[in-house]
């Protein structure tokens, strides 16, 4: 009996040699002049950092299964991998151990590729790239040389957290709460000159081109939407008062996007940094108070006050201003809730219909006028009063035209992109400061302006570039001057990963950062995977970059990512004790306090080391094989959706691949018989596990290929599973399921996949063998549920058989929904059959 001679399936003999045979394979080497359908497929490129989990598996292994699909289904896939090397975590680092940043970023790299190895992940390891190597910076270098030639990259000033004890500049990251990360001070706000890129010239292209982006997940365009946040409102002008009554100095200009509630306006509110606040605070006699207030404010900073749910603070200044509309005086009062950075600084407050001016107006016990009642009628607006307040909007703004009073205006909240960095552990900004030129950009053939390495790292005063003044002083690129100086700031991360995919379409090379003719061929990206955290930011960088190479004459295509798929995060149960903090406890353990023995306050949490939730991946691997890791990790739920890690259910999927090998094994003499896997056919079998050996494989098949959903693909294959258990093992549909199983499984679970398709006498890979094709026929139901519809309306359900004719099924369905006819005339019937689906709809047009 065939039971007796199966050996116990050997995942940790076996996974070695088969991610070395795929090595020397080449199995994932692009050759970019192959022929046939190019599929690029990226994950975003992650950051190095020490830790990996079982959590972190997810992306990586759900793009490597959709990578092997790919190459099996005979596609020239590019599937490069890489490091977004630098960053403030290694500097920090340095900081507190010495180590030098390029340093333990190395070894950070050298660890998660030795994971990513043992994953079975394939890349195209011949493309690696590392954002902190200067081969790669220098075109990041070029980049910013672009943009600055462009007109697009400039100095301005901005407020930038500042810890006043370290005599440095704080990430936001760094100053939470207003606090300093290290010292404890108060993080104050301090204005400094800073590089930006001006992304906000581009706000309509980023705005109209979501339109492009079909394949993206509805709700990141959303938010990016959002993020450029284009407003259309009105400027209205309100003219200051001096003492008298009389209009004095300019008039204070108020954005609103609500001018039909002008009525309503009952003060106006400036931002503690508008210029009119010291004119206003002189006419109501209140300089003192309102210059404290203003200081004050301005100290904590803009993106601080908007961040922060702080109870709004604000002063009167004393003085009044002339509504355009009404012609009414209202106060003028300087709050902190109101940016300088948004619109005008400046706005009309109108705190029946605004929750921020409502909650302020409580507070001061400031007057609320309503102007529009809950049907959307205006009232209390005078001649206005009756209308839809839709329509009193446009009047209002009509009106405030005509007078000169008002302009309409489209704001945006999209704010331009600054990339300078006080740090040492990025790119440097390629530009020297001349006495006599002012600022020269370093010329591309002396690029890369290189990091120095002999330099101190302390946390305290100015960034480690600042610092080393042999390598600050440089000549003038433009004059020779010998004492001209280098900008020690260096670029925002986000620089490096906005063109990074440009990059790994040509890694090597020396002359261009990529060749334009190979990069139009592979792009955009077929396929982008990466977190949902980076939906807006990273997202939204590239997107610009690539405009502007565009624009620039460097690529063809005004979008780099096709298709985007955002997966979910893998979550575990953590567990707090009040006294000893998070501790570990196994999945299904009792939960008390291992130290303590007390309770624990345990919750649903994002898997991560300080947590001590997290899952280390190597156990799992030692015991059950990684194919078990990527089966669990694939099964877990939707790819798109949060899930929850449990190590039993893991252990669940290692009994099901013990049962796969098993039933393969027994069939694999048979296969070998038949001339190999090749050969095999389930011509005559059982048919009830042919419809589901092909019912797997399609869905399978529209998983890997289309929709993501391998968790129900999986479940298709424990059917397919249940039914071949009970067909006679001497049926070809067995010898049939077993070649499908071990083919349609090979993205999920390479290893297994690869020995058992040697074993069953198949020849080379299996993932050079093709991905096989389902026969929709023997996936085809016998009967149809078919859902009959009267002008799009669903009125009653029919089942018919899977060969009826159309004629017999629009006859069937008219008798079903006799009733909902009412005697009227059928002039048009719509069926669609989805015999695969065993269901189909009749749609019957009458008159
Ligand atoms: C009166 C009003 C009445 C407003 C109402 C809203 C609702 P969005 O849609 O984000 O563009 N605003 C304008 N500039 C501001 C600033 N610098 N700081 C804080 N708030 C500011 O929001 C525009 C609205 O936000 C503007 O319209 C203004 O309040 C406020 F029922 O004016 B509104
Ligand atoms: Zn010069």
């Amino acid at each position: 009996m065939a039971e007796a001679t199966r050996t116990p399936y050997d995942h940790a003999a076996q996974e070695e040699r088969w991610q070395r045979f795929w090595l020397d394979e080449r199995l994932f080497a692009c050759d970019t002049q192959e022929e046939g359908k190019r599929d690029y497929v990226l994950m975003m490129f992650p950051y190095p950092s020490g830790h990996l989990h079982v959590g972190h598996g997810r992306n990586y292994i759900l793009g490597d299964a959709l990578v092997r699909y790919r190459i099996m289904a005979g596609h020239a896939v590019l599937s490069p991998m890489g490091w977004d090397a630098f960053g403030l975590p290694a500097e920090n680092a340095a900081i507190r151990t010495g180590t030098p940043p390029a340093e333990s970023t190395r070894a950070n790299i050298a660890a998660l590729k030795e994971q990513l190895a043992r994953w079975g992940c394939g890349y195209d390891w011949e493309r690696e790239i590392a954002s902190c190597d200067p081969d790669y910076y220098r075109w990041t270098q070029w980049l910013f040389l672009e943009l600055l030639d462009a007109g697009l990259a400039e100095q301005k000033t901005a407020a930038l957290n500042w810890c006043p004890s370290c005599a440095t500049v704080l990430a936001n990251e760094q100053a939470q709460e207003g606090k300093c990360e290290r010292c404890g001070s108060e993080v104050e706000a301090r204005d400094m000159e800073q590089w930006f890129f001006r992304i906000t010239d581009y706000a309509q292209r980023l705005l109209d081109d979501l339109g492009l982006l079909e394949r993206w997940p509805d709700h990141v365009r959303a938010m990016q939407r959002n993020w450029i946040g284009r407003s259309e409102g009105v400027e209205v002008d309100f003219e200051l008062l001096g003492s008298g009554g009389e209009p004095v100095g300019r008039a204070i200009r108020c954005f609103t996007t609500r001018p039909d509630t002008l009525p309503g306006a009952t003060f106006l509110a400036l931002s503690p940094e508008h210029a009119a606040a010291g004119a206003a605070a002189s006419i109501g006699a209140r300089e003192a108070e309102v210059a404290v207030f203003c200081e004050e404010a301005r100290k904590i900073g803009g993106v601080r006050r908007e961040q922060e749910d702080r109870p709004k603070k604000g002063i009167d200044t004393g003085a009044l201003a002339r509504n355009p509309l009404t012609g009414e005086a209202v106060p003028v009062w300087v709050a902190d809730y109101v940016l300088s950075t948004y619109g005008t600084g400046a706005i009309m407050c109108v705190p029946a219909h605004d929750e921020r001016d409502r909650d302020f107006a409580s507070q001061e016990g400031l007057d609320v006028v309503v102007t529009s009642d809950s049907e959307g009628i205006q009232v209390n607006s005078g001649e206005f009063d009756g209308q839809p307040s839709t329509e009193v909007w446009e009047a209002v703004a009509d009106r405030l035209e005509a007078e000169g009073t008002g302009q309409r205006q489209t704001t945006w909240r999209l704010r331009d992109w600054c990339v300078s960095r006080q740090r040492y552990w990025g790119a440097p900004i390629p530009v020297v400061h001349c006495p006599d030129c002012g600022v020269v950009g370093v010329p591309a053939e002396d690029l890369p302006v290189l990091l120095p390495d002999n330099v101190e790292f302390t946390a305290e005063g100015e960034s480690p570039l600042a610092r080393c003044e042999e390598w600050v002083v440089a000549a003038c690129p433009s004059c020779g001057r010998a004492d001209a100086r280098r900008e020690t700031d260096t670029m925002d991360t986000f620089v490096d990963s906005s063109w990074y995919f440009l990059r790994f379409v040509d890694p090597k090379n020396t002359d261009a950062p990529f060749d334009r003719e190979e990069v139009d061929r592979w792009m955009p990206v077929e396929q982008y995977i990466g977190g949902v955290e980076h939906a807006v930011l990273h997202l939204l960088y590239a997107r610009f970059v690539t405009k502007v190479l565009q624009d620039r004459g460097h690529i063809g295509f005004p979008e780099p990512f096709g298709a985007l798929f955002t997966q979910g995060m893998i979550c575990r149960t953590s567990h707090r004790c009040a006294e000893h903090g998070y501790v570990a406890i196994a999945d299904g353990a009792e939960a008390v306090c291992p130290e303590c023995g007390g309770a624990l306050r345990s919750k649903l949490d994002k898997m991560s080391k300080s947590k001590m939730n997290a899952v280390n991946p190597d156990s799992l691997l030692e015991r059950y094989g990684v194919d078990t890791q990527r089966l669990y990790t694939l099964f877990i739920g939707p790819p798109d959706k949060d899930a929850e890690w449990n190590d039993r259910a893991a252990v669940g999927q290692h009994r099901f691949i013990e049962k796969i090998w098993g039933l393969v094994t027994d069939a694999a003499g048979a296969v070998r018989a038949a001339g190999g896997p090749a050969a095999v056919s389930g011509e005559g079998g059982d048919a009830r596990l042919r419809r589901a050996s092909h019912g797997a494989l399609l869905k399978m098949t529209a998983a890997l290929g289309e929709d993501f959903e391998i968790h129900t693909a999986i479940s298709k294959v424990h059917e397919m599973v249940g039914a071949w258990e009970k067909t006679d093992a001497a049926d070809p549909a067995v010898a049939e399921a077993s070649v499908l199983a071990v083919r349609m499984l090979a993205p999920l679970t390479p290893h297994l996949s690869e020995e058992c398709w040697a074993g069953m006498g198949g020849e080379g890979s299996v993932f050079r063998a093709g991905w096989p094709a389902a026969d929709p026929a023997l996936v085809a139901a016998d009967t149809l549920d078919v859902a009959v519809q009267v002008q799009g309306k669903v009125r009653a359900r029919i089942e018919v058989a899977a060969d009826a004719a159309e004629d017999a099924i629009r006859e069937e369905a008219e008798a079903a929904v006799t009733e909902h006819l009412d005697g009227r005339e059928v002039v048009k019937a719509v069926v669609v059959l989805r015999a695969t689906k065993g269901t189909g709809l009749v749609n019957l047009v009458v008159r």
